[in-house]
């Protein structure tokens, strides 16, 4: 092929890359798609055509290329440049005060601490190498000092750049975040691994673990993971960067990576406690889970002065949800009857993790219940365990609800014995006459 044409074909090619990332962007970071998902597949078609004519022209950042070859034998170890810290956790609204009034002790100031409030995302810490702007290699954060290395896994993420926009970011730069699934995705897959025979995971966390660390990088392309910046590692002293927290999160997402648009600048311990409060209040609606809220002294030259103390740093707290909820879909509704006859509707749910066990059948307590909440078979619940307690259905999420969502009626005869049920007047409980 000719010199011209070459360099026709790489003109074309640049402005397909440069067209599909820019709507990468706009979907995965912006959240405002600008094309149809027809329109991004025809860009993807045409780039992949002129990539399988001119196989020279082919580069390891190229929007085709997040799935590379033959499944890997195993995950090799890679030390993180600079150590992955943890979290000091908080359970109450006593122990998060104790944190601001050590910060303000060893700041020494008397006023109010600038915090950076973030949700904490229940899933996988990933630490991603950027060298010249290019990902050059995505790990676990394993035991903070050296984790495996995922990079072709974490290359099938859409929405993980595998080149950073055009910025003024350190040529050596470590970017932290968290993977995670969303919910959504998590139903729909759960419930295309289960009508496949397969094993369904128990929750969300679970899912994105096991998807991240498959040893076949195409299963990972199946899966619908997401993530998140939150941070830096190597690179993080770079002059040019903002001195604040929330301001580098600004420019982690000019670069083109996804940063979570709950997150928000607070003021002092009323302001730390606004914001659980309000994510407690909004978690079971999030698209992901979370289980608690990070708080991070926003001043980055504070955040040195402050340090750590083993691995933990003493500028962050993750304040944590007690209580646990968790949003599954109703299977069906059976009917169990009990020793003296009453008939006790119970949902059979797509099994989830609530409160650290896994929970698939709910009681529904009785008829009147069930219609009050007015629980559909198809219908998105949201399940919750306090500590010990038995596992009851909070709502059904409405919007969530399909067309062809069933409307359960109360059996006539009884599902054990055949005999009639009857609801005497006035009673919530529906009875087996035999029973
Ligand atoms: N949102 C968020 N999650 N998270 C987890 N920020 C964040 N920061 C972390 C971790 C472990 O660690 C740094 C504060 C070191």
């Amino acid at each position: 092929m000719s010199v011209p044409e070459r360099a026709q074909a790489q003109a074309e090619i640049d402005r397909l890359r440069v067209a599909i990332r820019h709507h990468d962007y706009c979907y995965y970071v912006l959240d405002a798609p600008e094309i149809s998902d027809a329109e991004y597949d025809i860009l993807m078609r045409e780039l992949q055509a002129l990539e399988a004519n001119w196989p020279v022209l082919i580069t390891p950042d190229s929007p085709t290329q997040r799935v590379g070859g033959a499944p890997s034998p195993a995950f090799g170890s890679v030390t993180h440049p600079e150590p992955m810290l943890s979290l000091d956790n908080a359970f109450s609204a006593a122990e998060m005060e104790a944190f601001d009034r050590r910060v303000r002790e060893r700041l020494g100031v008397d006023g109010p601490v600038t915090y950076c409030a973030e949700p904490k995302l229940d899933g996988l810490a990933v630490s991603l190498l950027y060298e010249e702007g290019r990902l050059v290699r995505g790990a676990t954060r394993g035991d903070g000092v050296s984790g495996e290395d995922v990079t072709a896994n974490l290359r099938t993420l859409p929405s993980l750049p595998l080149r950073l926009a055009v910025g003024d970011w350190p040529a050596f730069l470590e970017v932290r975040g968290e993977v995670y699934m969303p919910r959504a995705g998590f139903l729909a897959m759960n419930q295309r691994l289960q009508e496949a025979g397969e094993r369904v995971f128990a929750n969300p966390r679970n899912a994105a673990a096991g998807s991240l660390r498959q040893l076949d990088a195409r299963v990972t392309a199946r899966r619908p993971l997401r993530w998140f910046a939150y941070g830096l590692g190597a690179g993080g002293n770079d002059p040019a960067l903002p001195d604040t927290h929330f301001e580098r999160l600004g420019r982690l997402r000019g670069w083109g990576l996804p940063v979570c648009p709950l997150n928000r600048r607070v003021s002092g311990v009323a302001g730390l406690l606004a914001y659980h409060g309000e994510m407690q209040a909004r978690r079971a609606e999030l698209p992901f889970e979370i289980d608690g809220v990070v708080y991070k002294v926003d001043a980055v030259a504070s955040q040195q002065r402050l340090g750590f103390v083993s691995r933990a740093p003493r500028w962050a707290l993750a304040h944590k949800y007690a209580a646990e909820e968790a949003v599954t879909r109703v299977l069906a509704v059976a009917f169990q009857v009990g020793r003296t006859g009453a008939v006790t509707p119970v949902a059979r749910l797509a099994p989830v993790a609530v409160g650290g066990v896994i929970v698939s059948n709910v009681s529904l307590h009785n008829f009147d219940e069930l219609r009050r909440k007015d629980v559909r078979i198809g219908d998105t619940v949201i399940v919750r365990r306090a500590g010990d307690v038995i596992p009851e259905v909070v709502r059904v999420v409405i919007e969530e609800r399909p067309d062809d969502a069933v409307e359960v009626a109360l059996p006539t005869q009884c599902p054990e014995c055949g005999a009639a049920v009857v609801r005497p007047e006035g009673e919530a409980i529906a009875l087996s006459l035999i029973h």
